[in-house]
């Protein structure tokens, strides 16, 4: 007659409705003796609960995000062996300490959170019956269908490097050949789930992976992001980062990583556009003019006198594209970001009608009403930070142009003349260029030429 048993959640400390975050059997299925049913997840650790005795599956009664504790029934086993399966009214499992001295393997194998869980964890892992990591693979059961778990040895791996993962998921990327250290894990807390080894493996077999043999982050590769848990140190709190974020995020960081990018700086005196912006404003009152609207001016004249700042490389990385129209991009901080609308045909327009523009479009960009027209044709971009302060600063360039100008806050300070000095309105300016297309002698040239329009706003009229 069939011998059925129940195999429960043995003693697993003071970890009560621990979520089940992966199922590791299915009706039918054979197993042997410790083999893992499903795995749990508290919140400092992952751990196997294992088969009490061989034999087979014939119900699972969790599945995936349930939640168990002590004594919850995970599933019914017909018993194979007599002598392996325990009694029905045996306990369903020693306490970890008394199994840890009586059993070469015990009934639950917790896993360290990266290695750097809590003190309740680290006890645990010394009540854990992994194989030592230096045993022979002969001893780690590679064969075996599920267990042991994978040999982790937290205390031997770097603090921030050791990936955080179930051991089922470990015994996945160790059949694989896959450094689990190199993955990313996707779940909560980094979790490292089967579909990102198999991503992970993907992305190596079609070359964007540094290759298995290859050092974690060695020779010139970037080293994996690090993984930390911040909340070990002291109380903290998650915020999901806004759309505009994100995207500004990867291109800001490919734009980074990408450009070689150098910034040069140079003082403009604006004393006299500065007179001339007041009493245009006070002849204007329905209008704000700012002092942008005679750097977008002062930009035009300096890209037309360099027309290679007024380009694009093309994609392929072998030509330069020069543009004959001058559509200016525009920094503006919203609440959920950086977005960079466009103004076109800044030449052609006089400074009232482009400070009308400019007021326009950052009330459209704070309004988030910008549509990806409004944000695209742009030659060259500025990002005046002289509305909050600072004086110099490294604007990111806005791929694929080729520079960008960071305006700071002006103030003012003593000039020398030759005989005395006198106040004068500097304006700190911050010219990141790349390099690939823009010497550094050119960009001395565009920086100090902009400066001198803007000293003497005649020369916008050549
Ligand atoms: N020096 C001194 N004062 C300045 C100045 C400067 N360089 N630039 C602007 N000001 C003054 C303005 O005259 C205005 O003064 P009043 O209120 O007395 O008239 C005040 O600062 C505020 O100006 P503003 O910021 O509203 O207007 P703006 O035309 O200078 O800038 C915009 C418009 C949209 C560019 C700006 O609001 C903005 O969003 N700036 C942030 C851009 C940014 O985040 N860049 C960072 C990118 S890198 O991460």
């Amino acid at each position: 007659m069939a011998d059925m048993r129940e195999a429960t959640v043995p003693d697993i400390g003071d970890f009560t409705d621990v979520p089940v975050i992966e199922v590791l059997v299915k009706p039918g299925d054979r197993v042997e003796k410790d083999q893992g049913l499903v795995t749990l997840e508290s919140a400092k650790a992952t751990m196997e609960v294992p088969a009490p005795f061989a034999g087979t599956v014939r119900e699972v009664k969790v599945k995936e995000n349930d939640t168990v504790s002590q004594g919850t029934v995970i599933a019914l086993i017909e018993a194979s062996d007599e002598k392996a399966a325990p009694k029905p009214a045996a306990p369903a499992a020693k306490p970890a300490a008394a199994a840890a001295e009586s059993a070469p393997k015990k009934s639950v194998s917790p896993v360290s959170e990266e290695g750097r869980a809590g003190p309740k964890a680290s006890a645990a892992k010394a009540e854990t019956t992994l194989a030592p990591k230096s045993a022979p693979p002969e001893q780690r059961d590679e064969s075996g269908p599920r267990s042991p778990p994978v040999p982790f040895d937290a205390d031997a791996v770097a603090p921030g490097k050791v990936p955080y993962a179930s051991p089922a998921i470990r015994a996945f990327a160790r059949e694989l050949g896959v450094d689990l250290a190199r993955v990313h894990g996707s779940a909560r807390n980094g979790r490292i789930t089967k579909e990102d080894v198999q991503a992970f493996v993907k992305s190596a077999l079609a070359g964007g992976m540094p290759q298995p043999g290859a050092a974690a982050g060695g020779g010139l590769n970037l080293l994996p992001w690090p993984q930390v848990d911040f909340s070990k140190y002291g109380e903290i709190e998650e915020k999901p980062l806004s759309r505009i974020k994100k995207l500004s995020g990867a291109n800001l960081a490919r734009n980074w990583a990408m450009i070689p990018h150098v910034t040069q700086h140079e003082l403009a005196d604006i004393t006299d556009m500065e007179a001339f912006r007041k009493q245009l404003g006070a002849e204007n009152r329905e209008v704000k003019v700012t002092p942008l609207v005679f750097m977008i001016k002062a930009v035009v004249a300096a890209l037309k006198q360099y027309p290679q700042f007024n380009a694009s490389l093309e994609a392929s990385g072998e030509k330069l594209v020069l543009k004959k129209y001058f559509h200016i991009g525009i920094a503006v901080d919203t609440a959920e970001g950086l977005v960079v609308p466009v103004i076109r045909d800044c030449d052609r327009k006089g400074v009232l009608e482009l400070a009308i523009e400019l007021g326009a479009i950052s009330k459209k960009a704070r309004d988030r009403k910008l549509s990806p027209a409004d944000m695209s044709g742009g030659c060259f971009s500025i990002s005046s930070l002289g509305g909050i302060g600072g004086t110099y600063f490294t604007p990111i360039i806005n791929a694929p142009e080729v520079a960008i100008l960071g305006v700071s806050r002006s103030s003012m300070r003593p000039v020398w003349t030759g005989s005395e000095f006198k106040p004068r309105l500097l304006l700190p300016l911050s010219l990141s260029y790349d390099h690939r297309v823009i010497d550094g002698a050119d960009a001395a040239r565009f920086a100090t030429y902009l400066a001198q329009c803007m000293g003497d706003l005649r020369l916008l009229l050549l």
